[in-house]
């Protein structure tokens, strides 16, 4: 079928009227309450009929008196299940034994399998446990008497009041930290060493910093909320994601060690995530407080911080690997209102020579704020598609943006087949009547993809498909609204005076179909129907085990409030309905949205992803997105949202940038130069120079704001140019960073103390951060400054040397060092022992930059020795085909490459440059002498030029002496 963008009788000017409310801080009212709303009075669980086996245990928890039902009815039987995953991951699952709470399907997150060898005995970690009342404790094997990597059996502990959501809320404080598990309300605590180092637990823009407030005697610290939100970068509250996981960085004083371990807790229910100092205790702890779901940890042994986060990452899946023009300039705004305006940008930046990668358009593309279309006036078919031929021609690429809200047709004549295919293929969101769900989105009254539909995936990948026919030849996907965004609250588009519109009665019956298990006794009568002599509501196959297994959730159970949970979190738009889908809408197979709100955006990308791979067959898709949830890093990239055109934003982005390394999303980065408000030329200047040095580099602009692309004024100009080479030119090593990302799940962006664990003074750091191990970035952050304060890591020990000049900083090993920064300069410095491949070239697009010959950059420490490795392939294929491994050694004035792998460079190394060199007198390249090489002694560097080495042959040695 075809799409259409014309729209009969559509007028242009109606859909801007609803406010946008994000603005709104709105209270939740806590309704009618029946609950005794403390947790004072919480039984416990019992634990009994344990049963080991090879990979751990289960157990049965009975509830150990009368029901509290705090916010809730409590749950009498529940079953723990643990198991030994691998030497590193404990997993420790505490579930309702009827199986009723809402459990992600593994179809939607894949777990690790089970585990192929019996770990037992010999895992770092150990569960312990005491059955009544049920406590459980996770110890190091390696050190069983220091505190426990987590530790529930704090019930004794007095506890801080968690300031209540608004004055009139009846809840109090909790007087103590029971196991909780109740069909709306769980609870669980752990104790943590005092003032003990967390990070993650996010989206958040922390006042704290990257390191979480963990608050101080007789404090809360950090009240998390998980709850999906589109809102402009707020400091201290929910937004777009939700991260369940933290990291935590235990440093002991008295042994002068570190050892880092990480929790995940696999929830998409609503939380609040606490962490604070009860007073007088000497501890420290984090409390989780969910409205739903199960208790499903991951506990990852570590010990190091990369160790973590790759452990994480091998649980949940390692991130997309991304295509080398992804780590191109971006640039976009929010108002580029026509195809002219694009060419006139396009050109304008070839005319400034500053790289530009790729052209995004935002909404103003679309027809009527219609996704999947394009304005007939504005972006005319034939103009947009000879547009893009011209930057394909150039190497260059076009994002478009895509709502998640689908705007509903306004009558019979109303032409839009995104909405009214979703229909008939019955891909939307429904009432709990099972009419269509609608909500109001820049388009009017919208429909939302319900990402479990079993049409969804073929309607979705025939939407984008169509889309590429009206002459939008994308090549990658932008993301946005996706938590899911609705400007009004509930059911706000039903009943609505649509001509055309009758809930159901546009497709002409009721669904008949349900879900695969459906259970009658549970949920009611199912008009089960027969085809083919089998009874659509069987379980069909054995692939089907784990949802035959799983809670259906909230939308199953008798007397859940779907609209107004007991438990108020702390969201910061108040009612968990306001300004996104109402928590009462329902999704194909029962799920309700109160369970799985949170991973809408996650489902989209996994669904566009999956459609990008069909569309291009054989290549890498590229998406960025907005909301994002464990396991998003698999599908897409992300950026940090509506940010502020303010210096405090940019500082705050690199606290972003850190969080989703965690969160195994590395490409991830800030709308540069900041989107709300004007920019001025001062901070866009610090601001395009810093973000080169982060994955993700898009200049993005609101609409109506002041232009800000980088060649608006020429200092600006001048600095894009700068940074944008130095990035080019390091596109080897994010390239490496990132196969590494996606082959071992370690983090390409770092903070300062995962390569330095035993320099407590860093441990706060987030001004500063490092590029794998080796680039250390210290940016400008404040205005009028032409000098920057910076702490070298190390305490001495390592040479940093200045990347633009290769002069070694003179820096203090106690404290901060200051360096110039005039405007137009960032600080970048080159680790020592260190060897980067890069390009010699930097060019105008990273086709022509990878054209181009190579260069090596060796950093020799005091004993003149250095490490490096390379990853090098197609920089597109998927899945990816043959590549070349490069490892790079150097000492005693040799410098050796080895070469292994299949795929063929033809890129020759033509310069090496040395530092740390004593005057040479000589050099040779295999055996032969070469002569042209400069030293300089003030800079202690070799420059050997017009050299030809082969990246093929297995094996090169260049030596000087
Ligand atoms: O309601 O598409 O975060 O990047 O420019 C605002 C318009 C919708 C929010 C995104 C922003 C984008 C804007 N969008």
């Amino acid at each position: 079928m075809m799409l259409s963008a014309i729209l009969a009788g559509l007028s242009l000017t109606t859909t801007l009227a609803w406010a946008h409310t994000s603005s709104l801080l709105q209270r939740q009212s806590t309704g009618t309450i029946s609950h005794s709303m403390n947790v004072t009075n919480c039984p416990g669980y019992t634990l009994g009929s344990l049963a080991e086996n090879e990979y751990g245990l289960t157990a049965q928890l009975s509830l150990a008196g009368t029901p509290c039902n705090a916010f809730g009815t409590d749950i009498m039987d529940l079953t723990i299940e643990v198991t030994y995953q691998s030497q590193t991951t404990l997993h420790v699952k505490i579930y309702d034994t009827a199986n009723q709470q809402f459990t992600i399907p593994e179809l939607v997150i894949e777990r690790p399998p089970t585990p192929t060898e019996s770990f037992t005995g010999s895992s770092d970690l150990v569960f312990n446990y005491d059955p009544s009342p049920f406590a459980f404790w996770i110890t190091r094997r390696s050190d069983p008497e220091a505190m426990p990597i987590f530790d529930t059996r704090i019930t004794s502990l007095p506890s801080t009041p968690i300031p209540p959501f608004n004055t009139s809320d009846p809840r109090t404080a909790f007087d103590g930290f029971p196991l909780v598990f109740e069909d709306q309300y769980l609870q669980v605590a752990s104790a943590l060493p005092y003032g003990t180092n967390i990070y993650g637990l996010g989206e958040v823009i922390a006042s704290s910093g990257f390191r979480r407030d963990i608050g101080t005697d007789g404090g809360v610290g950090t009240i998390q909320t998980l709850w999906a939100r589109d809102v402009g970068d707020p400091i201290d509250q929910n937004m777009y994601g939700s991260h369940p996981i933290y990291l935590e960085h235990r440093f002991n004083e008295t042994t002068n060690t570190s050892s880092s371990s990480g929790v995940l807790l696999l929830s998409s229910a609503g939380s609040d995530i606490v962490l604070q100092t009860p007073d007088n205790s000497k501890v420290s702890l984090i409390e989780y407080r969910m409205i739903g779901g199960i208790l499903d940890f991951y506990f990852f042994s570590g010990p190091t911080d990369m160790e973590v986060i790759a452990q994480y990452g091998a649980t949940i899946g390692y991130p997309m690997w991304q295509p080398a023009w992804g780590f191109g300039f971006h640039l976009c705004r929010w108002g580029y209102v026509n195809i002219s305006e694009d060419i006139a940008n396009v050109a304008a930046m070839r005319a400034a020579n500053i790289p530009l990668e790729v052209q995004w358009n935002d909404i103003d593309l679309y027809h009527a704020f219609r996704g999947f279309t394009t304005d007939p006036v504005r972006f005319p078919g034939e103009e947009l598609q000879q547009f893009i031929e011209q930057l394909t021609t150039n190497h260059q690429h076009y994002i478009p943006i895509v709502d998640a809200g689908i705007g509903a047709t306004l009558n019979a004549t109303d032409v839009y087949y995104p909405f009214s295919d979703g229909v008939t293929m019955d891909t939307f969101i429904k009432n709990p009547d099972g009419s269509l769900y609608l909500g109001q989105v820049w388009p009017g009254y919208s429909a939302f993809p319900d990402w479990f539909a079993e049409n969804t995936q073929a309607w979705w990948t025939e939407a984008l498909t169509n889309w590429t026919e009206l002459g939008v030849n994308f090549s990658g996907i932008w993301l946005d609204m996706n938590e899911a965004s609705s400007f009004c609250s509930y059911s706000c588009g039903t009943g609505a005076n649509f001509s055309a519109l009758k809930p159901f009665s546009v497709i002409g019956a009721v669904a008949t179909g349900y879900p695969e298990c459906y259970n009658e006794t549970l949920w009611g009568p199912s008009g089960n129907m027969t085809i083919n002599g089998t009874s659509t509501n069987s379980c069909p196959s054995e692939t089907m085990e784990t949802l035959k297994k799983r809670g259906i959730g909230a939308g199953g159970e008798p007397s859940v409030n779907l609209t107004s949970p007991p438990y108020a979190i702390h969201n910061g738009y108040g009612a968990v309905s306001t300004n996104t889908l109402a928590t009462n809408a329902t999704h194909y197979g029962g799920y309700v949205e109160l369970d799985v709100h949170n991973m809408f955006g996650m489902m989209e990308e996994m669904t566009t992803h999956l459609a990008l791979q069909t569309i291009f067959q054989g290549k890498r898709p590229f998406l960025i997105s907005r909301s994002t949830f464990p396991s998003s890093g698999k599908w897409t990239g992300h950026w940090l949202g509506d940010n502020y055109s303010k210096w405090q934003y940019m500082y705050l982005s690199i606290q972003g940038v850190l969080q989703f390394q965690i969160y195994q999303i590395p490409m991830v980065g800030a709308d540069t130069c900041g989107f709300n408000d004007n920019t001025d030329e001062e901070l866009c200047n610090r601001w395009m120079q810093l973000a080169a040095f982060t994955p993700f580099y898009r200049n993005h602009n609101t609409y109506g704001a002041l232009p800000q692309e980088p060649y608006r004024w020429d200092s600006v100009a001048n600095a894009s140019r700068i940074a944008i080479a130095a990035r080019y030119s390091m596109l080897p090593y994010w390239y490496t960073l990132f196969a590494n990302a996606s082959t071992n799940g370690l983090p390409p962006v770092r903070a300062l103390f995962y390569e330095f664990p035993i320099e407590p003074e860093l441990f706060n750091v987030d001004r500063q951060w490092l590029i794998g191990s080796d680039i250390l970035v210290t940016p400008v952050l404040t205005p009028g400054a032409t000098t920057v304060d910076g702490i070298f890591p190390g305490r001495g020990t390592v040479v940093w040397r200045d990347w633009w000049t290769h002069a070694v900083v003179d820096a203090n090993p106690d404290g901060n060092t200051t360096l110039s920064a005039p405007i137009s300069h960032i600080n970048v410095h080159i680790r020592d022992s260190s060897i980067l491949l890069l390009h010699q070239e930097p060019a105008y697009t990273i086709y022509e930059t990878r054209e181009g010959p190579y260069s090596l950059l060796v950093s020799l420490n005091k004993a003149g020795t250095a490490l490096g490795n390379a990853y090098v392939d197609d920089g597109e294929s998927y899945p990816p085909g043959t590549n070349r491994i490069l490892n790079f050694s150097a000492s005693n004035g040799e410098l050796d490459i080895e070469s292994t792998g299949e795929y063929p460079i033809p890129q020759k190394v033509e310069t090496v440059t040395i530092l740390g060199v004593q005057q040479p007198t000589g050099v040779t390249l295999n055996g032969d002498t070469i002569e042209g090489w400069t030293y300089d002694g003030a800079n202690e560097e070799l420059i050997i030029s017009n050299l030809s080495i082969e990246l093929n042959a297995a094996e090169s040695k260049l030596c000087w002496e």
